[in-house]
C-alpha cells in the first residue's frame, strides 16, 4: 500500500490511465494533469478518477506549489517540461510508467528494444512463450500498458514486453531478466536531440542487469555490438550474416542456436518462415535467441516460426483492387523502418509517404526508391522535406504528387496504379500530425482500401 506517498501522473492517455489507476488501487494520494482540456477528455474517466478523490488539473500546466515523492511521466511527454524539472528540482523522483510497473508489480521480464522490428519481435516472443505452456503476458509500446498487468501478477509471469526510449530513458532500476536490442538507427530525435542520447536511453535496457541475466544483441549492427561493450549480463547475439560461437544465426539455409558449450540446435528453414524481408529474418532470430535463454524447447520456436504471419500495419496486405496490391506499413514511423518494407516490394510501387515532423534525413529513405517507386503520394508535415529530398536525386517533378490527406493519396494512387503494382503506405514518419497514432492511420488506409473495392 502507498498510503501518503504523493504520486503526480503527467497525461491520460492509455499508459497515464493505467498509471492512476493503479496508484488509486493502492492508495496512493493521485494528481493527474493533461494538456487537453476537461472537455476534450472522457467524462466518465474524470468521473471516476473524482470519485477517488484524485487532483485534476486539465488545460494547463501545473503550478508547482504541492510536493510530489514522484512524478510518473507518459512515454509521448517529455520529462524536460518546466513543471515536471520545477517538482524534479522540489525533491520528486521523475520515472515512467514502466519503473512504476517494475517496482510496484511482479513477474520477470523480457524486455525487447531497438529502432525497429519491436513490435514483431515482441509478438513472435509472447506466441513462442504461450505455445511452450509460460505464463505470458504480452506488454509495453506495443499498446498494453505494463502496469495494466504487473500488479498483482503471478510471480511466474513472463511480462515480454515492447520498449521505447521514451520508456527507458527514465527508468531507473527497471532490471529484465533478458533483454534484446533489436538495431540502432535515427529516430525521435526531435525528443532525444543526439543520436549519442538515444543510444544511451535504449542502453537503459540492459543497463541493472547482472551476470545472471540475458543481453540478446544484433551482432550485424555495429552500434548496437558496441553498447553490448558496456554490458555486465551474459551477452547472447544473433546474426543474419555470420556463424557465432553462442548465439543464433543461419546455417546455409537453416536458422539455428548455439548454447554455450557450443552445441548447435536446428530451429527450422529460413523458407519457412511467413513473415517477408531480411528484417523479418533478423526479428525471428532476435525471438528464437530470447525464447531459447528462457529455456523454450526449439521444437515450440519452429512451431510458432512456421505458422506466424505478421502483425497489423507491418507490411500487411490488406486489398487486391485491379489487380493491385495495397500493403498498409503504417508502422514505418521512420526512415529505416521504411527503406526495409520497400526493400521487400518486389513489384513496381506507388508509395504513400510524409507524416509527423520528428526532424529526420530523408535522403537514405530517398536513396532505397531504388527504381522500385514509380510514383510518390505526400501528405502531412514531412511532405516538403520529403518531396525536396526526392527532387534534389532526381526524382521526376511528375512523379511527386502533394495530396491533401489519406483520402486523396489512395484515389490518386489508385488511377495512376497498373496491374501488378503495389500501393504502399510506408510513411516513414510519425503519424501525430494528423492521427492519434499509427493504428489509426492504418485503419484509415484500409477504409479507403476497403471504399475502392465497394
Ligand atoms: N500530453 C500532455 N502533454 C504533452 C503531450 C501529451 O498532457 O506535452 C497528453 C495528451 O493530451 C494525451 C496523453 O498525453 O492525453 C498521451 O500520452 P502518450 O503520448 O504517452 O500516449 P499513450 O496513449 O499513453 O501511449 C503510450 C505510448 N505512446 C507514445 O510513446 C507516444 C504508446 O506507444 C504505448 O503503446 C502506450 O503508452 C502503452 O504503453 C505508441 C507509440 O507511438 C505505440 N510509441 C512510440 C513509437 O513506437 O515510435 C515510442
Amino acid at each position: 500500500m502507498l498510503q501518503g506517498r504523493k504520486y503526480l501522473v503527467v497525461g491520460l492517455g492509455r499508459s497515464g490511465i493505467a498509471a492512476a489507476k493503479a496508484l488509486i488501487g493502492l492508495r496512493a494520494d493521485v494528481t493527474i494533469q493533461d494538456k487537453k482540456r476537461s472537455e476534450e477528455l472522457d467524462g466518465s474517466l474524470i468521473q471516476y478518477f473524482k470519485n477517488h478523490d484524485v487532483t485534476c488539473c486539465f488545460g494547463r500546466d501545473l503550478k508547482p506549489d504541492a510536493r510530489y515523492d514522484t512524478v510518473v511521466m507518459s512515454p509521448g511527454i517529455s520529462p524536460l517540461l518546466p513543471f515536471v524539472m520545477e517538482a524534479q528540482a522540489n525533491g520528486a523522483e521523475v520515472i515512467s510508467e514502466l519503473e512504476l510497473a517494475f517496482r510496484l508489480g511482479r513477474g520477470q521480464y523480457a524486455a525487447i528494444t531497438g529502432t525497429n522490428g519491436k513490435t514483431t519481435t515482441t509478438t513472435l516472443v509472447g506466441e513462442i512463450f504461450k505455445e511452450a505452456g509460460l505464463r505470458t503476458e504480452v506488454v509495453g509500446n506495443i499498446g498494453v500498458p505494463v502496469i495494466s498487468k504487473s500488479i498483482g501478477a503471478a510471480e511466474d509471469t513472463w511480462f515480454v514486453t515492447e520498449v521505447s526510449s521514451f520508456q527507458l530513458e527514465i527508468a531507473e532500476t527497471f532490471r529484465p531478466r533478458i533483454s534484446a536490442l533489436l538495431n540502432l538507427t535515427p529516430d525521435h530525435l526531435d525528443r532525444h536531440k543526439t543520436m549519442e542520447r538515444y543510444a544511451q536511453a535504449k542502453a537503459n535496457v540492459f543497463r541493472n542487469q547482472g551476470p545472471e541475466d540475458y543481453f540478446i544483441v544484433n551482432r550485424d549492427d555495429a552500434a548496437c555490438w558496441q553498447l553490448a561493450e558496456d554490458c555486465r549480463a551474459a551477452v547472447f547475439a544473433f546474426s543474419r550474416t555470420q556463424r557465432l560461437a553462442q548465439g543464433a544465426y543461419v546455417e546455409g539455409e537453416t536458422i539455428v542456436v548455439a548454447d554455450k558449450s557450443g552445441c548447435i540446435h536446428e530451429i527450422c528453414g529460413v523458407r519457412e518462415l511467413q513473415i517477408p524481408g531480411a528484417h523479418n529474418l533478423e526479428n525471428a532470430l532476435a525471438a528464437s535467441a530470447i525464447a531459447f535463454c528462457a529455456g523454450v524447447v526449439p521444437a515450440a520456436i519452429a512451431s510458432v516460426l512456421r505458422k506466424f504471419a505478421g502483425v497489423e500495419h507491418r507490411l500487411e496486405l490488406c486489398g487486391i483492387v485491379d489487380g493491385v496490391r495495397y500493403i498498409n506499413d503504417s508502422k514505418g514511423t521512420n526512415p529505416d523502418s521504411s527503406i526495409k518494407a520497400l526493400e521487400a516490394m518486389t513489384t513496381p510501387v506507388l508509395l504513400i509517404a510524409g507524416g509527423y515532423d520528428k526532424k529526420s534525413a530523408y535522403d537514405e529513405f530517398v536513396r532505397a526508391f531504388g527504381g522500385r517507386v514509380r510514383k510518390l503520394l505526400l501528405l502531412g508535415a514531412t511532405a516538403a522535406a520529403i518531396g525536396e529530398a526526392a527532387l534534389a536525386q532526381g526524382y521526376a517533378e511528375e512523379d511527386i504528387l502533394r495530396c491533401r490527406d489519406m483520402d486523396e493519396c489512395v484515389k490518386r494512387a489508385a488511377q495512376l496504379a497498373e496491374a501488378g503494382d503495389t500501393v504502399l503506405l510506408s510513411p516513414a514518419c510519425a503519424s501525430w500530425d494528423m492521427y492519434d497514432s499509427y493504428e489509426q492511420r492504418g485503419r484509415h488506409f484500409k477504409d479507403c482500401v476497403r471504399n475502392l473495392q465497394s
